[in-house]
């Protein structure tokens, strides 16, 4: 334990292309499933944060979605998102994929690094685990390269390695500050939102192609039932874009949805530690990624 005026606090974004592991990064990191993770590329849609007390710091990771090249409204939201949590944080940890090579969309945004030049980079190269350790090191020497870094990290947030090395590097760049959010606080969503993530979890894992890009999630209401302590109602809308994707989305006979449903049930029972039922209805909102209106219901 150090003493209060050597504490550090602060933020760090955790920032890059759609699909290259900072969600998995952050949940590593924090200890907890804070954020939804999926093979999909882009998963996440907020900026969310996760929240690891140490007895020297405190890291408030802010996951963000991943930064692409925008094809709809929601792309170019996504993206705004990002710029703004890049302009309020204190570090950028910029994640680089161990196993795909530097491409043009990862040096657009080494190249937006400039917009924000009050924070301290740091590069992260993710998923170790899927590279030999030969084809390693050149990865970091052209990770490296990219620009001025305080620091190049290798991590494997599936392995669990590095993880440690990591966190006391980034604690390092923090300010010297007290604790911002009580020690036993990890996240800051509402138990609404972090249940419609899940939902949204199970959903894309049932989908292939295009398809999750289609689907938005709110939990409407969630109320424990009156006469069966311990059971909590949990009723939740899915949006999708036309109503051929809610015939997928419902599958044959209903069995898709069943499917998802069954599995989010078993994830949201875990993370309330109550049985819950789970009552899903799926709408269409029509076009919903390019229409203002629609975006602005779903709350993007
Ligand atoms: N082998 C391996 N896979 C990983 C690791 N970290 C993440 N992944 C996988 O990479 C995929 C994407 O992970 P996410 O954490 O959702 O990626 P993301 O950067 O948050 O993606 P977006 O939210 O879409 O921007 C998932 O299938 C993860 O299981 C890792 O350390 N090793
Ligand atoms: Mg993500």
């Amino acid at each position: 334990m150090t003493g209060a005026s050597e504490h550090r606090a602060g933020f760090i974004a955790l920032l890059g292309r759609p699909n290259v592991g900072k969600s998995t990064l952050m949940n590593a990191l924090v200890g907890a499933k804070i954020a939804i993770t999926t093979d999909r590329p882009e998963t996440t849609r907020k900026a969310i944060r996760g929240i690891l007390t140490t007895p020297d710091a405190q890291l408030i990771f802010v996951d963000t979605p991943g930064v692409h090249r925008p094809r709809t409204l929601l792309g170019q939201r996504l993206n705004d998102t990002v710029s703004q949590v890049m302009a309020e944080v204190d570090v950028i940890a910029v994640c680089f994929p161990a196993d795909e090579k530097i491409g043009p969309g990862d040096r657009r945004i080494v190249a937006s690094l400039a917009q924000w030049p009050r924070a301290a980079r740091v590069a992260v190269v993710t998923k170790t685990d899927t590279v030999r350790r030969e084809a390693l090191a050149p990865k970091l020497v052209e990770v490296d390269r990219l620009t001025e870094w305080t620091d190049v990290v290798p991590v494997s947030a599936e392995a669990g390695s590095q993880l440690g090395e990591l966190t006391e590097v980034l604690s390092q760049l923090l300010p010297r500050s007290p604790e911002l959010y009580p020690a036993g606080q990890r996240a800051e969503e509402t138990p609404e939102e972090h249940i419609a993530e899940l939902l949204r979890e199970a959903l894309i894992s049932e989908l292939s192609a295009e398809l999750p890009h289609s689907v938005a999630v709110v939990v409407e209401e969630m109320s424990p039932r009156e006469e069966r302590p311990g059971l909590v109602d949990v009723h939740a809308s899915v949006y999708v874009e036309r109503s051929s994707q809610k015939a997928i989305i419902i599958g044959r006979a209903g069995a898709r949805l069943r499917q998802s449903g069954t599995r989010a049930r078993e994830q949201i029972e875990a993370y309330l530690g109550k049985r819950v039922y789970l009552d899903v209805r799926v709408k269409v909102a029509r076009e919903w990624q390019t229409s203002p209106k629609e975006l602005g219901r779903l709350g993007f």
